[in-house]
């Protein structure tokens, strides 16, 4: 569901499956939401995209993407990894519709070749990667990351791809590169939702350079050992699982390293809502919702019990170190 804010024109979601919070902390008003309706719309939303998602057909069987599982810690959580047809038909792709079922329906259109890469900005070798070159230039892991999505559901997908660092060190960082931005396609004739105001377009990310270099932080090529679906962001996306799942951006065709923080999508749409570190937090709440549960797609019922969030979505011995000393609530 979309609302305007009218603040500045741009639509922001509430997501139709996140309970107002008031809500599930107390039985009683549980029972006056449902009766107001709302929780009857969000229970159809719920039961039209579960019955898309049964329709989606596996978009025919996509190349296999040799790989073998990763060794680094973290990379390879033990939770049960959520279906194909779920973690392919409940996506968030703006630039093809903002209903999570959109994606998979209208990113057929995407052409992912011929793909080039341009990685520019504070570095000594800048260049273009032809895809094939790209994902030739180091070997391919698999890792079964959870992602948390900021609307508040999560999903455990096995991504293949290898760390971002490979690639940013080919380049050779000059010494004032404090960051890494990411651009991705923006072409109206493949795109249907490019043209619209939702954000502004290019998609664009960014982290900073210790989190960029971080040997979680995946360059990624496929998922369940194929290539990525269109949907999922082929051919190439990044996938920072401590990060709420916005940070993780699709069909990128830029990478530029930066001195200044860079502006990110969602912070230009509403920087009081989602700011650059977008870490995974229980104790800080967005604006308008909590974000101390999920729910994951696939395995949870629209009322069923929600899972606790993780500090870092429990990669917080791996990361933890990069924010010490740092205000989180601040900085979020
Ligand atoms: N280019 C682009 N990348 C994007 C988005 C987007 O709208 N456009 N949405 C983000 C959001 S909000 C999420 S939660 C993840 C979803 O990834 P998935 O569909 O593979 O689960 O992609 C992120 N990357
Ligand atoms: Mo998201």
């Amino acid at each position: 569901m979309l609302i305007r804010t009218g603040r500045d024109g741009f639509q922001h979601p509430v997501g139709s499956e996140i309970t107002p919070r008031a809500v599930y902390e107390d039985r009683r008003q549980l029972l006056k939401w449902m009766a107001t309706g709302a929780a009857g719309a969000a229970l159809a939303t719920w039961a039209q995209r579960e019955a898309i998602a049964q329709q989606v057909a596996r978009p025919g069987k996509l190349p296999a993407l040799a790989a073998v599982r990763s060794t680094v810690p973290g990379a390879v959580t033990m939770e049960k990894i959520t279906e194909y047809k779920d973690a392919s038909s409940y996506n968030n792709f703006y630039e093809f519709g903002t209903d999570k079922s959109d994606p998979a329906q209208n990113a057929h259109t995407l052409k992912t070749r011929p793909w080039t890469v341009e990685v520019e900005g504070l570095v000594k070798k800048p260049g273009k990667y032809a895809i094939e070159d790209l994902l030739k230039l180091s070997a391919q892991e698999e890792r079964i990351y959870r992602l948390r999505c900021v609307e508040g559901w999560s999903m455990v997908v096995p991504w293949v791809g290898y760390p971002l660092a490979k690639l940013i060190e080919k380049v050779e960082p000059l010494g004032n590169a404090k960051y890494v931005e990411f651009l991705t396609l923006a072409d109206p004739k493949t795109m249907p939702f490019v043209g619209s105001r939702v954000l502004e377009w290019p998609y664009a990310e960014g982290l900073r350079m210790d989190e960029a270099m971080h040997p979680l932080t995946l360059l990624t090529f496929g998922m369940y050992g194929e290539v990525l679906p269109n949907q999922n962001g082929a051919p190439v996306r990044i996938v920072v699982p401590w990060k709420y799942g916005f940070k993780s951006a699709k069909s990128i065709v830029k990478i530029r390293l930066t001195e200044q923080m860079p502006r990110t999508a969602w912070n230009k749409a509403a920087a009081n809502e989602y700011g650059f570190y977008s870490n995974v937090n229980p104790n800080v709440d967005h604006p308008r919702w909590s974000q101390a549960t999920e729910r994951r797609i696939g395995e949870d019922g629209l009322f069923a019990k929600k899972r606790k969030t993780l500090m870092f979505n429990g990669y917080e011995a791996q990361v933890g170190q990069m924010y010490a000393g740092m205000d989180l609530k601040k900085n979020y």
